[in-house]
């Protein structure tokens, strides 16, 4: 009986009719054999057919590609430092709003003119890419792009005024979410998803400007866009921020905005990057506060986000790791086995999204 019809309506219906049928015209029937033949004419399905099916329909999550995502790293420090109103600024910008689109998402861009802490106007370019707008349940991803451009925490003073590469610091969070969204348009999750490269957010006081407020100095894309979303009254079920995920033997611990606002997701997130066998770079304690592109989404947009971003123990001159707005902040400093861990874990949680 295991390969006798387990489910069908069609089968069913016409074995009713078919019944009937003979009946009126005096046949005695054999039921059995009207069913094969119902199995037969109308391709009966069977209790292995519907569980392959249903192991078709999980889910199977890509694997992130490490070498794409260092490539995209790299072409964006191929630019120069994307400093806001630079040229290299410029042409980034260009050039992520063409592969955003070539990986089939909508892209939208915000303009507008920004003021720095020092009264500096900033041209100020968010860039939003939605793949399946239409539909209603979303996650938020997202970076900033820009390039600081004073190297402030370089220990050789002269390097203070130069601006930084930002191989680590913008192009690495950028570079995971580009792969990501390759990995999208092969293959895409239950949800939708929107990728935000926050502008400016980088520009914030610097060391050697003691003395002033910093705290609303940083970040002031991601304020735009938390004021004023892309479309209006957006929403998101949550947010993830990938920042400087690029380094070598990155550790990411809970950071503790992240844990104040979004605690579901800082769980959420670190068990995936477990289970996937990243557990080294993501260990389950807290960490530090960080003043990031996060804040603004939790307080203005109040859509939890969480913010991945290092916090190294044994780093002599910053705790977000050794290059942190220096001038070595580097190609040279990039490693493939981070990107791999924040890329794939990110890959892990949207696509086990329902
Ligand atoms: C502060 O240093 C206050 N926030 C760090 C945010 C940041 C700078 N992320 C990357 N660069
Ligand atoms: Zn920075």
């Amino acid at each position: 009986m295991d390969e006798m019809c387990y489910f069908c309506p069609i089968n069913k219906y016409i074995y009713m009719v078919m019944t009937k049928v003979m009946l009126s015209h005096g046949i005695k029937i054999c039921s059995y054999i009207t069913f094969s033949m119902l199995i037969i004419c109308c391709g009966g399905v069977t209790k292995k057919q519907v569980a392959e099916t249903e192991k078709a329909k999980e889910v199977v999550i890509p694997a992130f590609n490490a070498d794409s995502a260092y490539s995209y790293v790299g072409q964006q420090v191929a630019f120069g430092p994307r400093v806001p109103g630079s040229e290299a600024h410029r042409r980034c910008g260009d050039w992520l709003v063409s592969v955003l689109k070539r990986s089939g998402a909508l892209v939208t861009e915000q303009c507008d003119v920004v003021e720095a802490f020092d009264g500096t106007s900033l041209p100020m370019r968010n860039i939003i890419g939605a793949f399946q707008p239409e539909n209603r349940k979303r996650i938020l991803l997202c970076a900033h792009w820009d390039c600081r451009p004073w190297a402030d925490n370089d220990p050789d003073k002269k390097n203070h005024h130069t601006p930084v590469d930002g191989a680590n610091d913008g192009a690495s969070g950028v570079g995971v979410l580009l792969e990501v969204a390759r990995q999208i348009q092969l293959q895409q999750p239950a949800l939708g998803i929107d990728i935000i490269f926050f502008d400016v957010e980088d520009y914030g006081v610097p060391q050697f400007m003691p003395g002033i407020e910093s705290e609303g100095s940083w970040c002031l894309g991601s304020q735009y866009w938390a004021h004023m979303p892309h479309t209006p009254d957006y929403n998101a079920r949550f947010g993830i921020l990938l920042d400087m995920v690029g380094g070598p033997h990155a550790t990411f611990f809970h950071e503790g905005f992240s844990q104040h606002y979004a605690p579901a997701i800082v769980d959420k997130v670190w068990e995936k990057a477990h289970l996937a066998g990243y557990g080294k770079y993501f260990p389950k304690q807290a960490g530090g506060y960080v003043t990031d592109d996060h804040l603004p989404i939790n307080r203005i947009s109040r859509i939890p986000c969480i913010d991945i971003i290092p916090m190294m123990e044994d780093s002599e001159l910053s705790s977000f790791g050794d290059t942190w707005h220096t001038v070595n902040d580097n190609m040279e400093h990039i490693d493939r086995n981070t990107l791999k861990a924040v890329g794939q874990t990110v890959l892990e949680v949207i696509y086990s999204e329902k």
